[in-house]
């Protein structure tokens, strides 16, 4: 016997890759882990008669010689499928799209490459081969799509994402049951752990981002703490949130962490605490661990996380032409036009007094004007930035003061200047990973 199974807490992506399997593979028999989050229980329990699925309980074990897995990479994701772990002779396949770092499963045949969402992976060989969807199994599909790459706004999702969400809504998958059934479950549970969380919500700066980690105890088991955290992450308003909830009856700590700044992977700091994830989104469980000492290691993650990452001092030009203040308005058009550029700084004794650029030129009216000092045309609102700051503070910065070039200070003298185009650069050349 041949079996499709997928991760504990099934989500729309592994339930839409199980049923892809089987639509590739029709002799294989779907097993699915008992553990299903509760939108896609939702969604079974109205579709489940138009698809073949079967719990552990329901097979025998040893009848199996092929085990597939799909939509993760790791043994202990999955549902009492120890016993298969060391049965000899089972061939194991794979078809997934986490880090190939976390790869336990030791797989005779896979296929691992990036993509937002599994099923985008598996419909390149549902396409490959002509099989025809169902509305039903496209609405499916997409749910996954949308679910694991945010509704494509997550920086994992790929253009081969969109080009795949764009194939389903072809094949009629239809965004009014999608829409229902993507809505995630908000109860008096999760409010109720919510609420306390905000009471004693706090903020701090690590290597300068917003960040909160806050603890809950929690009793028994509750559904959907990642969507808790997404909503405190978004009212604390917080570059990133975790939630570090305790079960102390068992001993268990789950840390659930959400980060919109592309320099904060969430990913693999769960990963280096045993658990996985996406750069935007993931989780971890550990046992036997006091939750004073996990949020100082989560701590600890954060600044290591990103020593590494990118900072102005690594993208900023340097060194900076500067312009006194008392130059003429020709000699500095002069000057632009001679060294190419839009704009530079003003500055008296290493000090920065202002910024003239192109734009400016425009306030001359009248011929004599270009006689008169540029300190009478510069721009005096003097925005600048710390060398360690990061591209995404640089680019916020520039739109929000509507300024093309931000000179980078360090004890008071300016060592740089980075401009809208260094920032561009870094963000279409560095970021998509
Ligand atoms: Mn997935």
């Amino acid at each position: 016997m041949h079996i499709v199974t997928t991760h504990q807490s099934m989500d729309f992506d592994a339930l839409a890759s199980v049923v892809a399997a089987t639509l590739i593979w029709p002799d294989v028999v779907a097993v699915i882990p008992k553990a299903v989050n509760p939108n896609v229980k939702a969604f079974l329990s109205i579709h489940k008669d138009m698809f073949e699925m079967y719990r552990v309980n329901d097979i025998d074990l040893s009848e199996v010689s092929r085990l597939i897995v799909v939509d993760t990479n790791k043994w202990s994701r999955l549902d009492r499928m120890e016993t298969l772990k060391n049965k000899p002779g089972l061939e194991v396949w794979m078809w997934d799209h986490h880090s190939p770092e976390d790869c336990d499963l030791e797989p005779d045949w896979q296929i691992q490459d990036t993509a937002g969402a599994n099923i985008t992976l598996m419909l390149r060989a549902i396409r490959e081969q002509g099989i025809d969807l169902s509305p039903i199994q496209a609405t499916l599909f997409l749910s996954g799509l949308y679910e694991d790459t945010g509704n494509l706004i997550f920086s994992s999702a790929t253009a081969e994402d969109a080009y795949t969400a764009g194939y389903l809504l072809e094949q009629n998958a239809d965004l009014t049951i999608l829409r229902t059934f993507l809505q995630p479950a908000y109860g008096e549970k999760q409010k109720d752990i919510l609420f306390e969380m905000l009471k004693n919500a706090k903020r701090r700066t690590i290597n300068n981002y917003s960040v909160s980690i806050n603890t809950a105890r929690i009793t028994g088991h509750v559904n959907n703490l990642s969507l808790v955290v997404h909503m405190y992450r978004e009212i604390v308003n917080v570059d990133a949130a975790f939630g570090i909830f305790a079960q102390p009856e068992n001993e268990k700590c789950i840390v659930i962490g959400r980060s919109v700044a592309a320099e904060i992977n969430i990913g693999s700091i769960m990963r280096s605490m045993g658990g996985g994830g996406h750069p935007g989104a993931g989780s971890a469980m550990l046992k036997s661990v006091n939750p004073v000492s996990l949020k100082e290691w989560l701590v600890e993650l954060l600044k290591g996380n990103q020593e590494s990452s990118i900072q102005i001092y690594d993208i900023m030009s340097y060194p900076v032409f500067q312009v006194p203040p008392d130059l003429s308005m020709k000699e500095v058009a002069g000057i632009l036009d001679e060294k190419g550029c839009t704009g530079l700084p003003v500055s008296e004794d290493g000090k920065l007094v202002g910024i003239i650029s192109k734009r400016d030129f425009k306030k001359l009216k009248k011929p004599s004007q270009y006689a008169a000092p540029v300190k009478a045309f510069m721009s005096t609102k003097n925005i600048t930035i710390t060398p360690d700051r990061s591209p995404m503070h640089a680019a916020r910065l520039m739109v929000k003061h509507d300024i093309g070039r931000l000179p980078v200070i360090q004890d008071g003298q300016i060592i740089g200047i980075i401009s809208r185009s260094d920032a561009m650069r870094y963000f279409y050349d560095v970021l998509p990973d």
